[in-house]
């Protein structure tokens, strides 16, 4: 039987906006709600507009930040009847949508119906000259806040239109790690690159031809600037915090982290994943499997049923992980290595390559 899911758009409440400002989220992604649960309040030009939720299940959130202008006709949250999302399920809506949109209206001054009221007295204010967003079917606050910010910077020398550009995702790291999770998102297709960031690498450096941007500090200036999705393409085996704390980082400034996936792996519909996982080539995750945020299941590695991977875990190439294996959050599980069915590995546990293991492992152990 097919699932059904309510999606909530942001639908107009007065002929005078095009867009609305959102003022607070009152859940968390997978919460319960009743249908008569208001879930977020906006700001229009006149009034506050509460949402109402509209139908009892689980709910799941767009990406949108506090303060963001969102379109009317943006679907804005959905509600499931399971307490769980398929992967990407915002992205192929949007790209759903994204096909379905109609060629840009030109804009010649003459014309500005299409113009947000806030970004109408932006663009007054700074006496921008309109045509300079001829290529946008509809002009927002932040198109009007991303051309004044781009006077400033080049980070985005040729920005692509609106609509494409939420699906603009920064790589973060520019060594081995970062050539995998290139490949993948090439041939995901959700995504366009625009470029990685690596403080080691000077800016220009070229990757899989994606160039280098700069260093970490730039991002939040990116994501102001409308890019809105990152990869953790750093592996940091010998120190897996390293992922957590920039996975920190990237979740404060308003990122989402996609989970991505090699179309030659193989994962179960019954698995679930967890943002900012990456599944690599030839791995396969079994059923009723969870995989927490941030996870590595490194190439042709596999976790088989019922396993449960805690936040940023490496399941390095190889690797076999009998059903029932439980394994800690920062635990890196090395190339080749078992581990016996229904075994729990710790918290900040390393097992070393080519290990066999029986017996539970106590967090913070290393096994050679
Ligand atoms: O905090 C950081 C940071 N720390 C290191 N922010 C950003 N933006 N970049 C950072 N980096 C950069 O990640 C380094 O400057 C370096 O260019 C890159 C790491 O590259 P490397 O090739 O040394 O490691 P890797 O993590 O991409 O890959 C390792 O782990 C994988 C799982 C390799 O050992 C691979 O062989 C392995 N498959």
């Amino acid at each position: 039987m097919e699932t059904k899911f309510h999606h909530i758009k942001i639908n107009k409440q007065s002929v005078s906006d095009d867009a609305y400002v959102l003022k607070r989220i009152f859940f968390e992604n997978g919460d319960k709600v009743n249908s008569n649960d208001i879930i977020a309040s906006l700001e229009s030009s006149k009034a506050a507009i509460d949402l109402e939720a509209g139908e009892e299940g689980y709910i799941f959130f767009n990406t949108f930040k506090i303060d963001e202008e969102i379109l009317i006709g943006t679907i804005f949250a959905v509600i499931t009847p399971s307490n769980s999302l398929p992967i990407n399920y915002f992205e192929q809506i949007t790209k759903k949508l994204t096909e379905e949109i109609p060629a840009p209206i030109k804009i010649n001054g003459t014309d500005n119906k299409n113009i947000s009221k806030q970004a109408q007295s932006l663009i007054d204010e700074n006496k921008i000259d309109i045509s300079v967003f001829e290529d946008k079917p509809f002009i927002r606050k932040e198109d009007v806040q991303s051309y004044l910010d781009k006077k400033d910077n080049s980070y985005l020398k040729n920005p692509p239109n609106i609509y494409s550009k939420s699906n603009l995702i920064v790589i973060i790291g520019g060594g081995g790690h970062a050539k995998m999770c290139i490949d993948i998102i090439r041939q995901m297709g959700t995504y366009q690159i625009l470029g990685i960031i690596d403080p080691k690498l000077p800016v220009g450096a070229d990757c899989l031809g994606v160039p280098v941007l700069g260093e970490d500090k730039i991002l939040e200036d990116l994501y102001s600037q409308g890019v809105k999705n990152a990869v953790i393409a750093i592996g940091s085996l010998n120190n897996l915090s390293i992922r957590s704390k920039i996975y920190e980082s990237l979740k404060k400034t308003g990122f989402y982290l996609p989970i991505i996936i090699h179309p030659k792996a193989i994962v179960e519909p019954s698995a679930q994943l967890e943002e900012g996982t990456q599944v690599m080539a030839g791995a396969i995750i079994g059923s009723a499997a969870i995989i927490e945020s941030n996870c590595i299941i490194n190439s042709g590695s596999i976790v088989s049923h019922d396993c449960h991977l805690y936040n940023n875990v490496h399941i390095a190439p190889g690797a076999i992980l009998a059903g029932l294996v439980k394994v800690g959050s920062n635990s890196i599980i090395g190339m080749g290595s078992t581990i016996y069915i229904n075994v729990t590995i710790g918290e900040g546990v390393v097992i070393g390559n080519g290990a066999n293991i029986f017996h539970n492992i106590a967090s913070g152990t290393f096994i050679k």
